[in-house]
């Protein structure tokens, strides 16, 4: 398939059609964001060129099907890996690039202040969502009746749960909180502390060995990066100056080592490492740049378990030898 995406000039990547600081159009109307980097990030290691990617604005139920009849290369967002999904044939999943969990999301005048709260609430969420069974799991456990409304296009969801036609909003913390500054005024909704389920959003892809393996190695030279503190406002130097680096800095960035090697294996640009870093930047960087503190979204990523495992996270980086 890797052929097939060379022979095609570019890659093509399903993100959110509408999620500020995860996958938003500029005044360009380029996608820009976290999920966004890490098709770019692929393009990168591929091409060379990180700027080689068609970016595809795609609802979630239909994201999936897309990917499985063929309609895309893979799929940055949001998408939860699970044992079912994992097993259906057609896509395969590759690795985590944001930890995240369930949560709910209320107009500030409901005065709700926890989920248990939330009896008899009508909750705006999506079909074929992992949100459905987690709400139903939730508060089935708390023996609480609640309603649904179904609303599978987002911006009509957001515009029933804004508007008042739900009481509550529930999807991923990531979401929510990107929804939320899709309101007309977000300081008139907050969310909730509680979380009620684990949803590892992971990159997903066509099967395909070379591809899977260039998308999971690209996403380690991220995680590598910014564990040696390589990032895109030093990586010229540093290449520059090899025989000064350590020997694992060495092996990702050298001509003549292991992660010359993979590139050559796997028919990618031979300065597919440099490349990443040079256009999208280490992991760290891409999360502040997009989510961080400064940004809309003011994330704080000391109380986020998307931090390298050094620093008490969980993001856990595989060696480049
Ligand atoms: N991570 C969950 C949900 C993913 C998802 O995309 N959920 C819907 C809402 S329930 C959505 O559009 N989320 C993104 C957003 O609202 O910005 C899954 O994989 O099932």
């Amino acid at each position: 398939m890797l052929n097939q995406i060379k022979a095609g000039g570019k890659l093509t990547c399903i993100v959110n059609p509408n999620s500020p600081g995860f996958s938003v159009p500029d005044s360009k109307g380029v996608f820009q964001g976290f999920n966004v980097d890490f098709c770019r990030m692929t393009a990168a290691a591929i091409f060379g060129d990180a700027s080689k990617v068609e970016l595809r604005g795609v609802g979630f139920s239909d994201s999936l099907k897309t990917l499985i009849a063929g309609g895309a290369h893979m799929a940055s967002r949001s998408i939860t890996r699970t044992g079912t999904r994992d097993t259906e044939s057609g896509i395969s999943f590759i690795a985590t690039t944001f930890y995240d969990g369930q949560g709910f999301m209320v107009p500030k005048k409901l005065n709700v202040t926890k989920a248990s709260q939330l009896a008899g609430a009508t909750v705006c969420a999506e079909d074929g969502t992992t949100t459905m069974q987690s709400l139903a799991d939730y508060f089935g456990r708390l023996k609480v009746r609640y309603k649904v409304q179904n609303i599978a296009d987002k911006t009509a969801r957001l515009q029933a749960f804004f508007s008042g036609k739900c009481d509550v909003l529930s999807s991923d913390f990531s979401a929510l909180a990107s929804d939320r500054l899709l309101a007309p005024n977000p300081d008139d909704f907050v969310i909730l502390s509680d979380v009620i389920s684990n949803e590892p959003l992971t990159l997903v892809s066509r099967p395909d060995k070379e591809l899977e393996t260039t998308i999971f190695w690209a996403l380690q030279v991220m995680l590598l990066a910014e564990e040696y503190g390589i990032n895109a406002g030093n990586i010229d130097r540093t290449v520059a100056n090899l025989a000064a680096a350590s020997p694992e800095v060495r092996r990702i960035f050298a001509k003549d080592q292991a992660g010359a090697e993979m590139a050559r294996k796997l028919g990618i640009s031979p300065d597919w490492a440099f490349a990443i870093i040079k256009s999208v930047g280490n992991y760290g960087d891409v999360f502040e740049r997009n989510l961080g503190k400064g940004s809309p979204l003011n994330m704080n990523r000391a109380n986020s378990p998307n931090r390298l495992v050094r620093d008490g996270g969980l993001l856990y980086a595989h060696p480049i030898r």
